[in-house]
């Protein structure tokens, strides 16, 4: 095994479904009863915009009601311990919108699909810190323009921080893969341009997600369970 100095995270739903978050792709391909094309688009948002932002008022609130599980606290343990044991970083790319990553006390988080905790200015661009509904078209604190928008990356959008990603794949030592269906793109080929730049690659998720055979090791289970155990490994419990 090569020496293990700088590690990549990519987290997706899964690691939030043991705290109450609705994975993406459950059963019936409702997502929170909704259709992915009428709620997280650009043009749905164009065409309805009282129910884009109702849908996310409904979950913005919904996550400040949960709780991270031990699969975001191991995470963070190893963030923090990783560079002072190795010597090397840790990154957590994560395609989640929930803060679960930061509140189990990660610090080092890259949000690559944007944040329920965040609204974005579509008339000035800034961006603020935002945890009540926007449903009633509150003025942007910057520019009071009534012109708030989640700060979420739709479908058919451009993911956040992608050069900040391949140039950490390119340092990677290990990408490890958690809770993901690898169904989205870019996020789902990371793993590939992972192992193609010679890191070793691990998948930790509940089933064998799309981009299986491009992990040399998967290992199956709930996140609460699988994760902490890897982390116990890595650091020598
Ligand atoms: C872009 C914010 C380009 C919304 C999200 C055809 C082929 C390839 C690509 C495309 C294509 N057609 C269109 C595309 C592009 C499209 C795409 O990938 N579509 C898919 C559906 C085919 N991608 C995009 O549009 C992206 N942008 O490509 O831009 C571009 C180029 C130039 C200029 C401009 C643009 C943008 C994608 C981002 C969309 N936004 N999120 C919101 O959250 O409200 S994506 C959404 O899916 C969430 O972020 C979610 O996290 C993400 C991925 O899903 P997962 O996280 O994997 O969740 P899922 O439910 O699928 O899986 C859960 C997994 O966990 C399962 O495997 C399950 O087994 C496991 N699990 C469950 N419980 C547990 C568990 N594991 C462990 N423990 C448990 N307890």
């Amino acid at each position: 095994m090569q020496h293990l100095r700088n590690i990549v995270i990519l987290t997706g739903a899964g690691i939030s479904a043991e705290s109450g978050i609705d994975t993406f792709r459950s059963e019936g391909g409702l997502w929170e009863q909704h259709r992915v094309e009428d709620v997280a688009t650009p043009e749905a948002f164009a065409r309805d915009p009282d129910l884009v932002l109702r849908f996310y008022d409904m979950r913005r609130a919904a996550i400040q009601t949960k709780q991270p599980n031990p699969a975001h606290v191991a995470l963070a343990r190893l963030d923090r311990e990783w560079p002072k044991r190795a010597g090397g970083e840790v990154l957590i790319v994560t395609q989640n919108v929930d803060d679960l990553h930061e509140r189990g006390g990660a610090l080092n988080v890259l949000h690559m699909h944007g944040e329920h905790l965040n609204a974005w200015c579509t008339a000035c661009d800034a961006r603020h810190r935002w945890t009540g509904p926007l449903i009633q078209r509150p003025p942007c604190p910057s520019c009071e323009e009534p012109a708030l928008r989640p700060d979420i990356v739709w479908f058919g959008e451009m993911p956040y921080r992608m050069d900040d990603i391949y140039a950490a794949l390119s340092e990677a030592d290990l990408f490890v893969s958690i809770g993901t269906s690898g169904a989205v793109y870019p996020a789902g080929g990371l793993v590939r341009r992972a192992r193609d730049l010679g890191a070793q690659t691990l998948e930790l998720n509940l089933e064998r997600s799309k981009g299986s055979a491009w992990f040399h090791e998967t290992r199956l289970g709930p996140a609460s369970e699988i994760v902490p155990a890897w982390v116990d490994e890595l650091l020598g419990a």
